[in-house]
């Protein structure tokens, strides 16, 4: 069922039943929501937009803008966040008036300056990262996918889509397996609709799954066909690096019958690591057990004597481009903290200049200096 073809944006009368029809409410939800006496109403954001959202609320579908006071804060809803909408029958209005809290949040290191975070998604239960046979296969791709994934809270699922496309499926799978531990890695065609039932555990009433990968690899398409109906635009790939044409550009919420939820994303171009040094250690966690045998507590697994992790590779336990993407990764999420620090060592020294220029001006105009 697509949520969206009864986006319905004026009627006041068309919320039905309690917030408990809101896909993925839970009782934590309605205890804080308890706290609003009035003409208030909860939601969950469907869809974002510039300025407005598309929100489910009970029965239905509306758009709501986002209060002053919210963004002064800058909270900013994201698609799978718990809203509170004040209602204004009398203006036709509804405004998001805040965010209920959030029991997992994907981000990602933003681009640019300044190495802030950015939240992509919330409420978030399991994440199918996609990928396909052909070029877009890259086990150290995925092990960044693995490291963000995790420390978003959320449960990852590796997904290796068109099958239908590869003699020998099982090969890839295997490879997959080789670093993604005890994450499931399931083989399936979204094309010609082979081996989705193996999705089903994932997919249970009341929880929240959003698909991630590269433009291209079927994200859509696997919505589609998990849905039954075309709900989503799909579209080709280039011939020549068999990348995708960055299709699906909002991100969006979808309801399977069931009451379980989906969100399909837009394809994502390169990704930073952002906070996730929990993430890393997970990812790599057969790095982190052998480490803790090194001679040395601070060891960087690199040169140093009585170093655990390069025995082990030595001894052929850990592939050697593991300790390699390890380091690289360890490296960057480094880099990034640093850069972040001057980030905000630079607005400390912003803000006493102000001080200070506040005090001077303050002393002069009371003839104290
Ligand atoms: N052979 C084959 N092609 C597939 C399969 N799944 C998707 N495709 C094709 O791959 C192309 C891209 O599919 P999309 O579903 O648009 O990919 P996407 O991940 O949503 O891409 P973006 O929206 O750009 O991020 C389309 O031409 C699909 O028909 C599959 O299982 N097998
Ligand atoms: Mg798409
Ligand atoms: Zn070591």
């Amino acid at each position: 069922m697509n949520n969206h073809s009864e986006t319905e944006s004026s009627g006041h009368n068309s919320v039905q039943g309690g917030s408990d029809n809101i896909p993925g409410w839970t009782e934590e939800l309605e205890l804080a929501f308890s706290a609003y006496k009035g003409p208030y109403l909860a939601g969950r954001v469907s869809s974002r937009h510039k300025t407005v959202c598309e929100i489910l609320v009970p029965g239905a579908v509306v758009q709501a803008g986002i209060s002053g006071a919210l963004q002064k804060i800058g909270k900013q809803p994201v698609v799978g966040d718990f809203v509170v909408l004040l209602d204004q029958p009398e203006t036709g209005s509804r405004m998001i008036v805040n965010i209920l809290p959030r029991k997992t949040c994907l981000s990602r290191g933003a681009v640019g300056d300044g190495g802030g975070e950015q939240v992509i998604a919330a409420n978030l239960d399991t994440i199918f990262i996609v990928t396909s046979v052909g070029k877009d296969l890259n086990l150290r791709r995925l092990e960044r996918y693995l490291a963000i994934v995790y420390s978003s809270g959320a449960r990852p699922v590796i997904l290796l889509n068109k099958t239908d496309l590869e003699g020998n499926p099982a090969r890839l799978v295997e490879k997959i397996q080789s670093i993604a531990g005890n994450v499931p890695v399931v083989p399936l065609s979204a094309l010609s609709k082979t081996g989705l039932e193996a999705l089903i555990p994932f997919l249970n009433p009341g929880e929240t799954v959003a698909l991630i990968g590269s433009s291209g690899v079927g994200k859509s398409t696997l919505i589609n066909s998990l849905l039954g109906e075309t709900v989503q635009r799909t579209g080709g790939i280039r011939e020549d690096d068999e990348k995708g044409r960055h299709t699906t550009t909002v991100r969006q919420l979808f309801l399977l019958p069931n009451g379980a939820v989906l969100i399909d994303n837009p394809g994502i171009r390169e990704i930073q690591l952002g906070d996730s040094a929990e993430g890393l250690e997970k990812t790599f966690s057969e790095i982190v057990d052998a480490a803790r045998n090194c001679k040395f507590k601070d060891c960087t697994h690199r040169d140093e004597p009585g170093c655990a992790v390069l025995q082990a590779v030595e001894e052929g336990l850990i592939p050697e481009e593991r300790l390699a993407s390890y380091h690289r990764l360890t490296d960057e999420l480094a880099f990034q903290s640093r850069k972040s620090e001057i980030g905000l060592k630079r607005l400390e020294k912003e803000r006493f200049k102000k001080i200070a220029v506040d005090i001077k001006k303050y002393k002069k105009s009371t003839g104290k200096l």
